[in-house]
Order: structure tokens, then sequence, then C-alpha cells
């Protein structure tokens, strides 16, 4: 494998997971933006940065970044994927990776003009323990999956003084709790059943109608009821407004034979629930049977494995896939853009109060509203 220059775009919390990600996995953080050059050089100083580039564009530009992380507010995202897609950079960028579906598509087809890579941190997939589920679930052990449920809790937004650019839907877009976490369990869902939300139906509420004398304009909460194409039925609850739970992303699936239950909370451990018995099932080379558990065990059992791991295995089978050798899993452009359409989706739904259809993302771009 070659080490290749990574340029960060953001100097926030998960511009820091990104560069610790990239120097794990070998890579090398060369180049950072921020949104001033102070705050460039002071992350730079704090992750060994070799440049601080003036401006994102000059970050794109540089013959030495091959690697471009996007890690900006959502309303950015667009131009700097599509940029750097033309000057011919890979992309790792930031879900949503746009705050509207039309946006999402333009990036696609800029991407696929350019043939460069692109991949999305639904980095929850890198967890030892949700491949052994996706492996268990898809080989059929469960049985066909009936029901699927589950929430994304935070509380970090519960005080409404607390500031934030999500906050904002210029910054953010105008969806916020669900674009920002409902689009990780929604993606995990369906990457380890394999199966698809096809028409869903949404609420989404604010906690408080104000922040700091600003009128909210972005959702705290979203509840969703959704069909899947395989004939599942399921709820969600999104909130960044529960106290206690601080990033709680919990995932059940009921099927005819077993249920397993992922809570990132607790990341190291898998629930099996049977009629007769339930197991827990830790990470480790000797507790998995599946190969893609196993492989991302790099800690014996009991030794926990945690988010900034899962983040570092995503980075490490992303940057194979840019060299030419693709590892089955990595969350991608199509990830992204489904990301979007459900985030149409919910957004129209809770406009009309109907049942909508999620949009293909292969073809038609704009969500269907279905009588109900
Ligand atoms: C804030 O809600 C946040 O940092 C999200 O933006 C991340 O995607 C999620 O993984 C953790 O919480």
């Amino acid at each position: 494998m070659t080490q290749l220059n990574a340029g960060i775009i953001g100097t926030g919390f998960i511009a820091a997971v990104h560069a610790n990600a990239i120097r794990n996995s070998g890579h090398q953080v060369f180049g950072v933006a921020g949104s001033s050059v102070e705050s460039g050089k002071a992350f730079a100083a704090k992750h060994n940065a070799t440049t601080v580039f003036a401006t994102w564009q000059a970050l794109v530009a540089s013959p030495d970044v091959q690697v471009v992380h996007i890690c900006t507010p959502n309303a950015l995202h667009a131009e700097i994927a599509i940029a750097a897609a033309k000057a011919g950079k890979q992309i790792v960028c930031e879900k949503p990776i746009s705050v509207t579906l039309a946006e999402a598509k333009a990036i696609e087809s800029v991407v696929g003009a350019n043939n460069v890579g692109f991949a999305v941190p639904f980095a929850y997939r890198f967890y030892p323990v949700v491949r052994e589920m996706r492996s268990r679930v898809q080989n059929g052990e469960g049985g066909p999956v009936h029901l699927i449920h589950g929430n994304y809790l935070q509380d970090w937004l519960t005080d409404p003084s607390s500031e934030n650019w999500r906050v904002d839907s210029n910054d953010g877009g105008d969806s916020r709790a669900f674009a920002d976490i409902g689009t990780h369990w929604c993606d995990l869902m369906e990457f380890v059943t394999g199966d698809r939300i096809a028409r869903l139906i949404a609420n989404t509420s604010k906690a408080f109608t104000d922040r700091n004398g600003v009128k909210v304009q972005t959702e705290d909460i979203a509840t969703i009821l959704f069909e899947t194409v395989s004939g599942a039925t399921g709820t969600l609850t999104v909130s960044q407004v529960s106290l206690g739970r601080k990033n709680q992303l919990l995932l059940e699936l009921d099927g005819s034979k077993a249920s397993y239950t992922f809570n990132q909370e607790q990341p190291d451990s898998l629930l099996v629930g049977g009629r007769s018995s339930n197991q827990i099932i830790m990470h480790g080379g000797e507790t998995l049977t599946s190969a893609d558990g196993r492989r991302l065990s790099h800690l014996p059992s009991g030794h926990p494995q945690g988010y900034q791991d899962a983040f570092n295995d995503f980075v490490s089978d992303a940057y194979q896939g840019f060299q030419g050798k693709g590892v089955e899993g990595v969350p991608g452009l199509v990830d992204g853009l489904r990301a979007a359409a459900l985030i149409d989706a919910v957004l129209t739904s809770a406009a009309s109060k109907a049942w909508v259809q999620v949009a293909e993302t292969t073809g038609s771009s704009q969500t269907k509203m279905l009588a109900s």
C-alpha cells in the first residue's frame, strides 16, 4: 500500500477524528485549511500537518494533496466535492454529502465524469460486531426480518442556549437531526440487512422554538414509520435533545428465528435474542464467526474497541479502494446519495403529513408522494 497525502478542510471535532484515522491507517496528514489561517495553524500543530493552506481552494489545487477530506458545515460540501473531483482528487466527504438531493446528484455527475474515488464516513459499519450482525442476518441465521426498530438519541443540543452551525439551515440544510444522525441509523440498517426503506411517513419537531433569540428552523426530533422493500415494517426515533443519551445509536432487527440488537454506546457486544435463551456475543477473533468481524477485531475479546477504531478502519479500507484494492463494505457515493434521498423523503413527508416513496437515486431524483 502506498502512503497517500491527505488534505483536511475544516478543523472541528470530526476533522480531528479524520486526522487521527488518516495517521492510524498509515497515511499522511499533509495539509489543512480552516475557516481562518489561525484555526488552520492550531489544527496543524496539534495534528502534525505539514502545510496550512489559506483557503480550501488552495488545498484542493495543491499537487501534493491526493485525498481531500471535507469536514466543513454541510452547505459547503457540494461546492468543495465538485472542485476536488474536477482537480482529480480522491474524496472523503462527511455526511450529509449535500443539503439537497439535487446537489447530491450534481456531485455524482462530476465525480463520475472525473473518475475519482468518493467515500462517506458512515463509520458505524466498521465495528466488528456490526459485521457479525450483518453476516448472521444475511446468511439467514435469524430468519426473515419482520420488524426493524431503534433510535439515535443524543443530548448535546438539549440546552436552548447551545450553539452549533447545524441549527442554522443556511449552514446545515433544512434537516438537522435526521440529516446529521438519522442518516447514520438508516445507512447502518440497510447495510446490515441488505434491505431498503421503500416508503416512509415522518414527523419532525423542535424542542425549542428559538435558540439565543433566533427562530429555530430545523428539527431537534424526527419520528419515522417505514416499510422496506422486503416487506418488513419499522420505526425510527431520532433526537438530539434526549438527556443522558450521549450517542445512542440503537438498531434492533427481529427475525423469525432470532433477534439482534446493536447499541453504539456498548459497541463491543451484540445481543442475539432467542425464545429459550439470549446470547451476548463479544468482539474478538475467537468469539466472532464472520470473517469480516474477525478482520476488524484488532484486539482480543475483552479489550474494547471504540469509535476511533471504527473510523480508523473506515479510512484504511477507503484508502485501499482509492488505490484500486477495493474492500467490500466501504460507504461510497451511492450511499451518500441514498442518504440524500432519505432526507428528501423525510422533509417531504413531514411537510405533507403523507406517506412518501423514497426516491430511487439511480433514477428519478424526486420523492413521490403516495396516497396513505
Ligand atoms: C453530532 O451529532 C455528531 O458528531 C455527528 O455529526 C456524527 O456524524 C456522529 O457520528 C456523532 O455525532
